[in-house]
């Protein structure tokens, strides 16, 4: 694991490092850097190794949601008390540590659903250089399995009572997770939740390498920013592309033409989900997404017969790809009727167009000067007008 050093991708990405030059100051350490920090410094840094020490779990339980207990694998009776409850795992990502502010919102929704939560510190692995904290991902996932199977083996808590959470590389810390308990147990997790899992040099990788749809009985993934962060295609058993899986509304888009007028973090829509899956947890019912093929077909409800699935629901055997919508700002559930109408507006755009298109086959008539000034709601207005008189 540890060869494998990414030295084809260095050469990829030779093509950012010129567009990263232009990234204003307070960017230089966002998530967008791991391309120039990988390409800089591959064949000068040795990877050091991760041990038990360098990772910490915090136990919380209903008792006291404000409170914590440090447990490890050799000091579990502290979570005796406990064992029949069910056990959730939060995992960060990348730079990330227990302050990570995602942690504490489904911590405390989950202690209200009845679980013992353990939030997992990683930090001095996933503060390496991307490229090392992403093969540190192994390394880390072993050692949270370690204490999962004393877990186990020793408090007698069932598996199908733990769940683990993880969010971008935490997401593919789940993914080992859930395959090295199977090794050792022969036994699958029920369940494993990535949030937005992590997408640079994960995405090139084999599916043994990562997080894979037979990691656990239900792989249960929130695509926010695929494409740029985060994993863009399929790679759980069922998965939830929030607002089509790539863009967040309230995010600015990431354009490496150009990237001075960003103000905001790069990774906004990547940052997104493990938020949206906290409210996901709080409000099942606003939080309902609907199968369907493609992001296109959901937005011109040509799936409105399909299946529906909440996205915060931990019961649920669904398969496939699911979509839904929300808004630009906290409740994120809530869509303003602003932004409703402009995605109304572009979507009869998006129909107008197509018509015009299909006149043009046939009558070779082009959409006139007069009516592209009008708007698209104006002319199908004058349309209706003009139809019934
Ligand atoms: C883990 O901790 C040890 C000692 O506490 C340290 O030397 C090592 O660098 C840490 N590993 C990582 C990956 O940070
Ligand atoms: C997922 O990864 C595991 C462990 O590496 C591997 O055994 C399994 O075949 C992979 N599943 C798929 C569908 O590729
Ligand atoms: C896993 O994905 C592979 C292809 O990527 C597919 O053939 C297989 O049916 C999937 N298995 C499950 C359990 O979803
Ligand atoms: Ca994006």
């Amino acid at each position: 694991m540890k060869r494998f050093f990414p030295t084809v991708f260095v050469i990829c990405f030779i093509g950012y490092i010129d567009a990263l030059n232009v990234i204003p100051e307070p960017l230089k350490d966002d998530f967008f850097a791991i391309y120039r920090k990988a390409a800089v410094t591959s064949r000068e840094i040795q990877a050091a190794p991760v041990t038990p020490s360098n990772i910490t779990f915090y136990l919380f339980t209903k008792d006291d949601p404000n409170k914590y207990v440090r447990i490890n694998k050799d000091d579990l009776q502290r979570v005796s008390p406990y064992k029949n409850s069910k056990f959730a795992f939060l995992i960060h990502g990348w730079t990330g540590d227990r302050e990570a502010t995602w942690y504490t919102e489904i911590k405390d929704n989950l202690l209200k659903k009845g679980y013992a939560v353990i939030e997992v510190d990683w930090k001095e692995p996933a503060n390496e250089f991307y490229y090392i904290s992403s093969i540190n991902t192994y390394d880390v996932a072993k050692i949270i399995t370690d204490l999962i199977l004393e877990l186990h083996q020793r408090q007698g808590v069932p598996l199908k009572n733990i769940l683990p959470i993880g969010h971008s590389l935490g997401g593919h810390i789940v993914g080992f997770i859930g395959q090295k308990i199977y090794e050792h147990t022969d036994q699958k997790l029920p369940r494993i939740v990535a949030l937005d899992p992590a997408g640079p040099l994960f995405d090139v990788r084999p599916a043994d390498k990562r997080l894979n749809n037979t990691s656990a009985d239900v792989v249960h993934v929130v695509h926010t920013d695929g494409g740029t962060f985060g994993y863009k295609d399929v790679i759980g058993t069922i998965d939830f592309f929030v607002n089509g899986g790539s863009s967040q509304p309230g995010c600015k888009r990431v354009d490496l033409a150009d990237l001075k007028t960003i103000t905001e973090p790069l990774s906004c829509d990547h940052r997104r989900a493990p938020f949206l899956f906290a409210e996901a947890l709080a409000f099942p019912h606003e939080y309902v997404a609907q199968k369907c093929d493609s992001w296109d077909d959901f937005k011109e409800n040509k799936c409105q017969n399909g299946e529906k699935v909440a996205m915060g629901d931990l019961n649920s055997r669904s398969h496939g790809k699911f979509y839904l919508k929300t808004g630009k700002d906290r409740p994120f559930f809530k869509i303003e009727e602003e932004e409703e109408k402009k995605e109304a507006e572009k979507e009869v755009e998006k129909i107008v167009e197509k018509g015009t298109d299909k006149a043009q086959d046939g009558r070779n008539n082009r959409p006139s000067e007069e009516n592209k000034a009008k708007g698209p709601l104006q002319v199908i207005k004058d349309k209706t007008r003009q139809i019934i008189g």
